[in-house]
């Protein structure tokens, strides 16, 4: 029988919410009982992101980034008497599920801190729930600002914003590609949305000429109405705020119908998984702005070690994740010490968390301000190469120091 995956979704909500009503009394938001840490000589930190459906090359690098993490500090913990495990989660890339996941994840005692999301619209609801309890969140990925303008004390990224990288890909669109005219398309998400108009605000300070401005919905494999739309206006550039799932498949039917515009999209495109989707003559001359860099000649190693370890390179964000997990790693292991070798509290890990200045990271540096953004975080622009790989793209620009 085929299950569909809206059916399946439902089907996995209903479960995890009967199981916090089984664990939690009568299971409601409001009653759940707060964690009793104290006495638990286990430290779970869990990962959440899409590890199926068609984002999970993406959100399973947030999980494996963050197993090498742990799996380095497990013995230094193992010293302080405390068992270190990783506790991967697949929100689905679906607010539902990453919500009730969420309640799974407060109600457990042993959940001490989370790396995650990948998808921004699933991180705001969770992580309002993170909040009843302090459970402390790094984001390697979430890029809309909402997730941090919140003022959450608990909710932190060490990547950077869309309100940077929308304006910082339309400017290299105006200034570098000369573009007079752009078509602007979006997947109606928090994310792709919120970046499709930042993008379009400053087009528009710039004097480009909007000629169209649509949404398309995610579950859609057929892009004519919107991509006849595009034909007849014929803009320089086709801009695409959302994945690469989707991002790739318009590109390859725009250039089926002929439509020669050029293309960008921001750091939904970041993927592998776009070459196979979009097909590689299609992606020559397209570009994408990311809020994940390049990695540095010094983590090499690193990347040689991910390799063989999960068989792949590793995925845009998935250094980030690894940033992400020491940085609630140090400070765990520094308030355990500061505390007589006792667990620290949500609360108290979800400070010493923001209060991370100056570390030196992997892939990005990080020192929180007072909302967790991270004050080193960095916007990349990336053209996609021509020939048969054309990811990861050539980096021909970067914004923020
Ligand atoms: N920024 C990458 C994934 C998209 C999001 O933030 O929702």
């Amino acid at each position: 029988m085929h299950l569909s995956k809206q059916f399946v979704g439902l089907a996995v909500v209903l479960a995890l919410l009967l199981t916090t009503a089984a664990g939690c009394g009568q299971g409601s938001k409001t009653e759940v009982k707060p964690a009793a840490p104290a006495e638990s000589k286990v430290l779970k930190i869990a990962t959440m992101s899409p590890l199926s459906g068609d984002q999970s090359a993406m959100g399973e690098g947030i999980e494996y980034g963050a197993q090498v993490a742990i799996d380095e500090r497990k013995a230094a913990f193992q010293a302080l008497g405390f068992t270190l495990q990783l506790f991967p989660q697949d929100d689905q890339a679906d607010p539902k599920v990453g919500v009730a996941v969420a309640q799974k994840l407060i109600a457990d005692p042993d959940v001490i801190g989370l790396v995650g999301h990948l998808n921004s619209n699933v991180a705001i609801p969770s992580s309002e729930v993170y909040a009843q309890q302090q459970l402390v969140m790094v984001s390697p990925a979430n890029t809309n600002p909402k997730v941090t303008d919140r003022g959450l004390a608990n909710v932190n990224r060490v990547c950077g914003r869309d309100d940077v990288q929308g304006p910082a890909g339309a400017k290299y669109a105006v200034n570098d590609l000369k573009i007079k005219s752009v078509f602007v398309v979006h997947d109606k998400t928090t994310y792709g949305q919120g970046l499709a108009d930042e993008f379009k605000k400053m087009a528009e300070n710039l004097k480009v000429e909007v000629k169209g401005y649509e949404g398309i919905a995610k579950e859609d494999v057929d892009y004519s109405g919107v991509l006849n739309q595009v034909k007849v206006a014929a803009p320089d550039l086709i801009y695409f705020g959302g994945m690469y799932p989707q991002g790739g498949l318009l590109l390859k039917q725009a250039r089926e119908k002929g439509i020669k515009a050029k293309f960008m999209g921001g750091d939904g495109l970041d993927d592998g998984e776009i070459v196979k989707v979009a097909g590689a003559p299609n992606l020559t001359g397209s570009y994408y702005t990311s809020a994940a860099g390049p990695l540095p000649d010094s983590a090499k190693d690193w990347a040689s070690k991910y390799q063989a370890q999960f068989k792949k390179a590793p995925s845009a964000y998935a250094a980030y994740a690894y940033d992400s997990a020491v940085v609630i790693l140090n400070a765990l292991e520094k308030l355990i010490k500061e505390n007589g070798n006792k667990r620290p509290t949500r609360e108290q890990l979800s400070k010493a968390v923001r209060a991370t200045k100056d570390y030196k990271g992997l892939v990005t540096n990080v020192t929180f301000d007072s909302k967790g953004d991270n004050e080193y975080a960095k916007i990349f622009i990336f053209k996609f190469k021509g020939g048969d790989k054309p990811y990861p793209g050539e980096l021909i620009g970067t914004v923020g120091k």
